[in-house]
């Protein structure tokens, strides 16, 4: 593995893993703007950043369960209608450092900013797919369980050396609506390296690992994909189970995200001024499903306030689909009175009255994932 040629990041991310590449903005950078600038995006990597020398020979291959395989350059994705999707990324593993405080959990390391939203930029994979014959929007009794595989170039010591991998149902990646894309711009720019350069897979509502960056190869194949990150990896499992006695197959590999939320204009701990204090953050939720609502508690969780949401700076959010971006956070904010040292919780509701879970401890796993149990920060009262 080598490491010498990776690309220039910016000095205020906090570094959770140098080798392979893990850092993460300063909450207090994460939502002060509705869509996070490439800078500030999370990087989640597990091998080294690799080296497209030559964007005109740059090519993806599709084949599998395919009449004809296809090599596709960047002009032949390009060609195709572009779209602009705003969608949140988030990584499974988000929050995992509070998660390691109730019990050891095997994983790098994040506090509240493994997540971020953009503008992604490219062909839709349901598009690029129909290339190959594959027609879009077709029942699911025609497709059966096959799923669409993603492979990179980067090399990862989890699959012995291998280039990372995982895939989405044939069903999700051929539906429009899915908003599935092969992304070539993040927020109006060419992809960077750190996130993908040339071509990046972006599925809305999922968890991040399923957005196979640097890709290679799409396959079409008859289940889902046997890769370590699918198999080994991104499961949720129960507190009962540990390392002596995981059975890796008697769960499914996580795809939609629960809800989620974070304050990110507080650190744990924070020293206030008796007074108006604001408490924001984001919140969001898989699937596509919209944030109903954002409570928050300034006294340990005895009574509730409900937070103001937007998305587009100014206008409220109302997340019916007409004024809104389904797979995107929202951004609440609140400005309360507080005048002695206490717990600040928020918690949000999706809109299909999804909520998150109150206790870390009831949703401990070996693997550190999906911690959405309410965000608390602690505030003393100072001058
Ligand atoms: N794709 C490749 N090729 N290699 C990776 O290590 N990490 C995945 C996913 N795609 C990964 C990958 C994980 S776990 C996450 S959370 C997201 O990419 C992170 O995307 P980002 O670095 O652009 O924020
Ligand atoms: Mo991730």
């Amino acid at each position: 593995s080598d490491y010498s040629r990776e690309p220039p990041r910016h000095p205020s991310l906090k570094i959770n893993s140098k080798e392979p590449f893990n850092a993460e903005p300063p909450r207090s950078a994460l939502a002060c703007s509705y869509i996070t600038p490439s800078d500030f995006f999370y990087k989640r990597n597990h091998g080294p950043i690799p080296i497209v020398e030559d964007i005109e020979r740059y090519s993806v291959k599709i084949s599998g369960l395919v009449e004809n395989s296809k090599q596709l350059f960047m002009k032949d994705i390009r060609i195709l209608p572009k779209y602009n999707v705003t969608a949140t990324l988030q990584c499974a593993g988000n929050r995992r450092t509070a998660m390691s405080k109730t019990r050891t959990v095997k994983g790098v390391g994040w506090d509240v900013s493994a997540i971020g939203n953009a503008v992604w930029g490219g062909a839709k994979l349901c598009d690029v797919l129909e290339l190959v014959g594959i027609p879009k929007l077709t029942s699911s009794t025609q497709f059966g369980g096959k799923h669409v595989e993603f492979v990179s170039v980067d090399k990862c010591k989890e699959e012995k050396g291998g280039p990372y991998k995982a895939s989405i149902p044939l069903i999700q990646a051929t539906n429009p609506e899915a908003d599935v894309l092969l992304a070539y711009e993040m927020n109006g720019e060419t992809l960077n390296r750190d996130h993908g350069y040339p071509l990046r897979v972006v599925v809305p509502g999922v968890i991040g690992a399923r957005s196979v960056k640097w890709l290679e190869d799409i396959n079409i194949i008859e289940q889902e994909c046997q890769g370590f990150f699918m198999q080994k990896d991104y499961k949720m499992f129960p507190p009962s189970v540990d390392w002596d006695n995981i059975d890796w197959s008697t769960r499914r590999p996580q795809m939609d995200f629960p809800v989620q939320c974070a304050i990110c204009s507080l650190e744990d701990v924070s020293t206030i001024k008796p007074g108006k204090v604001k408490i924001s953050g984001y919140a969001a939720s898989g699937g596509g499903r919209g944030i109903e609502r954002v409570d928050i508690s300034v006294d340990g969780g005895k009574s509730w306030i409900e937070a103001s949401r937007c998305q587009k700076s100014g206008v409220q959010y109302i997340g019916d689909g007409s004024d809104s971006d389904k797979w995107a956070w929202v951004l609440f904010e609140i400005t309360t009175d507080i005048h002695q040292s206490t717990e600040i919780i928020a918690k949000a509701i999706d809109s299909a009255a999804n909520v998150q879970p109150e206790k870390v401890e009831d949703i401990w796993n070996l693997r550190g994932i999906l911690n959405t149990s309410w965000h608390r920060v602690k505030v003393q009262a100072g001058h």
